[in-house]
């Protein structure tokens, strides 16, 4: 059983959200363009269920509508994240004021400690943290204790080696208890050993960050594979326009945070 999702919160992109971070080289994202596909990310969230909450907009923070990376939250407790971009640090101070109230308890990543929402991989009652340049051991040290107190346990995987991916969660996703999908680079881990792991077609890396939300899995338009293998395991795949977040190094998890 994956969680029953009630809620998310989301951000629009600003108009200068071209001026974010990116390592990849697809040119400059158009603005318009990225509204539209994020206006079809809401609406595909409230088709599955969810009451979407979109924040104020934040054009001093361009990458600001990648929230996820700005908590992680599992039942019963919010982690505030202390994200490793500098220029990303100031977006968690709106997320508190949205979370609190929402989630009974809140805790938050203190320096030295770094990370990023987007390197956690929630599967089951096991959280996968990324050690990647963003998210560092302190940082996975605290979320660890943080979310022990839930009955979570965690493990790390370094990704630090893996050029093609920003955060864990890029390249590996749990779309259910029983299911993990994941890039070649990171399905043979050994920690993954003994799970049953969906391998991407290399063609399709961007496509495993597809996200399980209830009924339905999300996943990025333009990857069949993974549609149609996902589709053989009996998931139900909605995919979704993505290509001016693909732009900015963001996936289809970034877009949310959903509880
Ligand atoms: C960044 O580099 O921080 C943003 N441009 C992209 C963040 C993507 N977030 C995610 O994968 N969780």
């Amino acid at each position: 059983m994956s969680h029953v999702f009630t809620r998310a919160l989301v951000r629009p992109p600003t108009a200068n959200f071209a001026n974010g971070l990116t390592t990849v080289k697809l040119g400059a994202p158009d603005f318009v363009r990225a509204s539209a596909q994020h206006a079809a990310y809401c609406t595909a969230l409230r088709n599955c269920g969810l009451s979407v909450e979109s924040l104020a907009l934040q054009p001093t923070y361009p990458d600001a509508t990648f929230v996820e990376d700005t908590a992680v939250i599992v039942p019963g407790l919010a982690v505030l994240t202390r994200p490793g971009a500098a220029s990303r640090l100031g977006e968690v101070a709106t997320v508190r004021d949205a979370v609190t109230p929402a989630v009974g308890k809140v805790r938050e990543i203190v320096a030295p400690g770094t990370l990023d929402g987007g390197d956690v991989c929630e599967h089951g009652t096991h959280l996968f943290i990324g050690i990647s340049h963003r998210t560092n051991e302190e940082g996975a040290r605290q979320l660890a204790a943080f979310v022990a107190e839930a009955g979570y346990t965690a493990s790390t995987i370094d990704i630090r080696g893996i050029a093609s991916i920003l955060h864990l969660k890029s390249g590996l996703v749990s779309v259910d208890d029983g299911l993990l999908v994941a890039i070649d680079g990171l399905a043979s881990h050994p920690l993954l050993k003994g799970s049953d792991v969906l391998r991407v077609a290399p063609g399709e890396a961007y496509a495993a960050n597809c996200v399980r939300v209830n009924a339905r899995v999300l996943v990025a338009e333009g990857f069949p594979r993974l549609t149609a293998d996902l589709k053989a395991r009996g998931f139900n795949p909605l995919p979704l326009a993505m290509s001016e977040f693909q732009k900015m190094d963001g996936g289809l998890s970034c877009l949310s945070l959903r509880f």
